[in-house]
Formats: C-alpha cells, structure tokens, sequence
C-alpha cells in the first residue's frame, strides 16, 4: 500500500499526491473520478475533495456511488465563483485535503474536482502537484483546437465520452490529433467509462503520475492563468473579471 512512509525524508514526496481533476461542467469529471476510486481503491489509499458552488452535490454522488467509504468524499462550497477556490485563495481547499490526509493517513492520493465552471479555470500549483483537464466530444470536436491553459498545459488531458462520438458527429481522431498540437505532445487520452481499455489507459498514467511524485521526479507545473471571464449572478446581473497576476492583485470586478 504506501511504500511512501519508509521511502523518503524527503517531505516533498512523503505526503500523498494531490490529483486535481478540472473542466467545464457535465464533462464527467465526477464520473472519471467514481472510476478512478472504482479501479484502484484496493491498490491505493484514497480520497476526495469535491468544489461546489452552493451544494455538495458531487460528493453525494460520489458517496452514492460506493466506490470509497463516503467519509473520505468531502466537499469544499466555494460560493459563486470556484475557480477562485482552487486558484486565488486555495485556503480552504488547502485545509480540507490537510484534514482529509490527517484523518486518513497515510493517503496515497488526494483527488480535487474543480467546480467546473469554465474552459480556462485550472488548479493553483499551490494547491496540487498535478491536474488532469476533462474535455468531452458532446461539448464539440472545435473546442480542444481553441486552447487555454487547461487545455494546453494540464498534466493530462481527457477527452471524454468517446462512445457518444457517433451521435455527435464528432471525429475523435482529429479531436485528439487537434489536442496533441494543441498541447505540444503532452499526453491526451480518449477515454469512455464503458470501454475498459481506456479506463486501463487512464488508470495507467494515474500510478505513473503518483510513482513519479513519490520519488521525486514530478514538478508541478502552472498551467497559467484563466482568460478574464463573465459569471451570472442570482440576480440576473453578472460578475466580469480577470485573474491577471494570480495572486487575487489583478481582481478586476464590475457590474
Ligand atoms: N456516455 C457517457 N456518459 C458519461 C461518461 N462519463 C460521464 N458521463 C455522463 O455525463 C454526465 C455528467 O457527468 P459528471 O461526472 O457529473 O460531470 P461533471 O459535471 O464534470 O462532474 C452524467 O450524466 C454522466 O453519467 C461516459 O464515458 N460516457
Ligand atoms: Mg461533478
């Protein structure tokens, strides 16, 4: 189980890998996550974190889904703008996967579902040591050609739901193909939760991500920040603002 413990002094690779799974809603980065926990659960030790905006609904879907104990499923309510939670001010996730590895340790992985709520939202480095973006063909075969930080830079990118390809009309091929330019080689994977060998694919690259980690060897990278953006409020009016500068300096909201 985790060979960490004895492994290393190293405080770096002596905790659990953190694994943030982003994209924009509905592009199944619950479900990804429910198979990952389904696959490797009895291989690893694991946890969860979910962001959601007002509810914990992502985490009563993954507890429903049985595939961990649903004490180690725990939701962070980010309130009206997640990206902001895993980005600008990763406090509170910070201290919800701190608890998480405290109560459950030793922890292999840590994964976080970003409230997906937008193309270009991505994880602080300050937050995660790695991030996987989920794209889906039923989202449009153009959309990995357009690029964006998550896009371009997560550590993987999933394109997701490949059995719906045929209903959509999208070539998966060239979606992949457009990605793989997009991202300059780094790794994408078409993946679909009914077709095994791609679950084997994905689950392949999460121990390598996790062994790379262990033993030092993974540095995680910034994706960079999103793309200034426009958010509906309750009220009807909207929220614009940019993330220049990362660091909450560059906020820049109007109404
Ligand atoms: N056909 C198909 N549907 C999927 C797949 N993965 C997820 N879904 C469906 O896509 C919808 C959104 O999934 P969810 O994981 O909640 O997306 P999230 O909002 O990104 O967390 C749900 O209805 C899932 O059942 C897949 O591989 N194939
Ligand atoms: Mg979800």
């Amino acid at each position: 189980m985790s060979e960490n413990q004895s492994r290393s002094s190293n405080s770096m690779t002596s905790r659990p890998l953190r694994l943030g799974v982003a994209g924009p809603v509905g592009t199944g980065k619950s479900s990804l996550i429910a198979t990952v926990c389904r696959t490797l659960a009895h291989k690893y030790n694991l946890g969860v974190i979910t962001n959601d905006i007002y509810t914990d609904e992502d985490a009563r879907f993954l507890r429903s889904a049985g595939v961990l104990p649903a004490e180690r499923i725990r939701a962070v309510e980010t309130g009206a703008c997640p990206h902001t939670a895993i980005r600008d001010d990763v406090t509170m996730n910070l201290l919800a996967i701190e608890d998480m590895e405290r109560d459950f340790a030793p922890l292999d992985i840590v994964l976080v579902e970003s409230g997906g709520d937008n193309l270009t939202a991505t994880f602080s480095p300050a937050l995660v040591d790695a991030q996987i973006f989920v794209l889906d063909v039923a989202g449009g075969g153009d959309v990995a050609r357009k690029g964006g930080p998550g896009i371009a830079r997560a550590d993987l990118l999933i394109i997701n739901k490949i059995d719906l390809a045929p209903y959509v009309e999208v070539d998966v091929e060239q979606m992949v193909a457009d990605a793989m330019t997009a991202r300059a080689g780094a790794p994408v994977l078409a993946l679909s939760r009914q077709r095994q060998e791609t679950v084997g694919r994905l689950c392949a690259w999460v121990r390598w991500i996790h062994a790379r980690h262990q033993s030092g060897q993974h540095t995680p990278v910034d994706p960079g920040p999103m793309a200034p953006h426009f958010h509906a409020d309750e009220n009807g009016g909207g929220i614009f603002h940019s993330h220049e500068g990362d660091s909450g300096s560059g906020h820049h909201h109007s109404r």
